[in-house]
Formats: structure tokens, sequence, C-alpha cells
């Protein structure tokens, strides 16, 4: 039995949990409680604070953990990142009001900068020779400048939505984050099998987000236009049809490539074209 640690609620729960469903880890949703045996599949799901994850999984109170690189290293546990997950995106930045004239990193000097992350900015601050002094605050940072508590903010971006929205500007961004799969590090070698089981099935999974597979019917004196059009896996299936000159087509495209690729083969005749989910890609 391997127990992993994801979010209770929050920003990467619902992903969790569906990636964990995906992989063929399922839990019961309608009785949850803090720590949940999975219906089909050797693991226990343990539900924590995202802030409290990293020290679980290093202690080993957890075996492998679900949370945002960002706490990673704001905690500065001793885990093993195992997996990028592929999704909980964001960079964590520094943030300056509109109003100021920003020269770069030397504006920092002597500054007041409220921040949720103080560790990840002291070292990054360190780092560049920048003495400031970072105000510790949880909660709602973004308003901190307008409330004549800080100077700056340095917090999570993704959208840049809620920076815009409170006047301030990001300046420089300074680390990358998503949500990724930890583990106590020296696992065992029946959990580290586990774990390697889990992390395939994660890769299949995140082989197909943003991923759609594509179904049509093309005259066969197109064919070879189509296969430099498609960006297949390996190249795409072809399918004689019952009327001989003519073809059908199967492949997978990207999603952000989708409507360009689905125009280009129309413009060579194809047609009956289906556009249909793709679940997951296990190579
Ligand atoms: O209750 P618990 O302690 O478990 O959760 P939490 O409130 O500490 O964290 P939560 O659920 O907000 O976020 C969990 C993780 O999601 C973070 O640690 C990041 O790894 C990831 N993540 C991804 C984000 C965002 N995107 C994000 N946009 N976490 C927070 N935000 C917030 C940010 O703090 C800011 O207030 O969203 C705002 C900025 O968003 P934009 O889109 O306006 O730029
Ligand atoms: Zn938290």
């Amino acid at each position: 039995m391997i127990r992993i640690a994801i979010q209770t609620k929050g920003r990467l729960n619902e992903q969790s949990i569906e990636l964990l469903r995906e992989a063929g880890v399922t839990i019961k949703e309608e009785k949850r409680k803090f720590l949940m045996r999975a219906a089909d599949f050797p693991v226990e799901i343990l539900f924590l604070r995202d802030d409290d994850i990293p020290h679980t999984v290093a202690m080993g109170a957890a075996d492998l953990g679900i949370v945002g690189y960002n706490e990673v290293v704001e905690r500065g546990c001793v885990v093993d990142v195992l997996q990028n997950l592929g999704f909980g995106a964001c960079r964590v930045s520094l943030a300056v009001p509109k109003s100021v004239e920003y020269t770069g990193l030397d504006f920092f000097n002597g500054k007041r900068i409220a921040t949720s992350y103080p560790n990840v900015l002291k070292r990054f601050f360190d780092e560049k020779g920048i003495k400031a002094a970072v105000h510790t605050i949880t909660g709602s940072v973004e308003i901190a400048p307008a409330a004549g508590l800080a100077d700056a903010i340095f917090d999570i971006v993704s959208s840049g939505g809620t920076l815009i929205s409170n006047g301030l500007v990001e300046v420089e961004q300074v680390l990358q984050s998503e949500a990724v799969l930890i583990a106590t590090p020296g696992l065992d070698d029946d959990k580290m099998a586990v774990a390697r089981q889990l992390m395939s099935r994660f890769d299949s999974v995140q082989k197909g987000y943003g991923k759609k597979y594509l179904v049509l019917n093309l005259p066969s004196s197109a064919l070879d236009e189509a296969v430099k059009i498609l960006p297949a896996m390996r190249s795409p299936t072809v399918i004689p049809l019952a009327q001989s000159d003519w073809c059908s087509l199967q492949t997978v495209v990207d999603e952000k490539e989708l409507w360009s690729v689905v125009e280009k083969l129309k413009a060579i005749g194809a047609e009956g074209i289906l556009v249909l989910a793709l679940e997951k890609i296990v190579l």
C-alpha cells in the first residue's frame, strides 16, 4: 500500500483527483474523509493543505504527494521531484505599482516586499545581492502596495488578471511552477514499483492533454499531400473505402493546430471530418 497526499480543496484538488481517476485510481467522492483507500489500486489518498504536503512527504507520513513546485521550493523540504504533471502552471513573480518607474533589480534595494513566498524571494535577492525588507503576508498579497504596507509584491501569477486589477506590473519572473509528483527519498522497492506504475499512467494521461483524434475521408490522389499536412505520431492510419479512389484517414492532432489542419485538409478535398476527444496515449 502506498500513500499519496493531495490538496483537500483549492486549485489543485480537482485536477489531482481527475489525474488519479484517469490513471485508474478512483475514490468515492460522496463521503470524503481525511484518509481514503482507492477502490481499484493499492493506494491511500491523504487530503492535506498544500502547505503541509512537502513536509508530510519529506518525513515519510505520505510516500508521494501532488503539489505545486512553488510549495516544494518554498518549504525547502528534502523530497524527490519525480514528474511534472502538466497542470497548475503559474510563475512566482515580482510586481510593482504601474505608477513607478522600474529600471531593473536595483529598484528593490531598500524596498519593502510583501509575499507568501519569503524563502524563495530571500534566496533570489541573496543571489542577486539585493538588500530588501521581505514581509511575509498570508492572504491577499496583491493589495499590500495600495494599502501602504509594501512597495512591491512577490506572488503567484497565472493569467496576470489579478495584477492588472490591482494596478501592478509584473517585472521579474523568479520561479516557473506547475503541479509535480513528489516522493519520500529512498522509497523501498515495492513502493517505488507502484510509484513507477503511476508515473507511467500519468504520462499517458498527460500525452492526451490538448490532443484530438481526427477521422476523415479523402480522395486517394490527395493522400501524399495530406500526409505532409498531418503531424501524426508516426504516420496516419489509412483505410481503403468501398469507393476505390477514396480512403479514410485517422490521426492525432494537437488542439492548437486543429483548425489550421482541418482547413488545409478541406482545401485538398477532405470530407466527413470527425474531431473526437482523445483520452490517453500509451506509447
Ligand atoms: O488551502 P490551501 O493552503 O491548500 O491552498 P492555497 O490557498 O494555499 O493554494 P491555492 O489552492 O490557491 O493554490 C494551490 C497551487 O495552485 C499553488 O501553490 C500554485 O502551485 C497553483 N496555482 C496555479 C495558483 C495559481 N495558478 C494562481 N493563479 N495558485 C494561486 N493563484 C492565485 C495567486 O495567488 C493570485 O492571487 O491567483 C491569483 C493570480 O492569478 P491570475 O490568473 O489573476 O494571474
Ligand atoms: Zn496553501
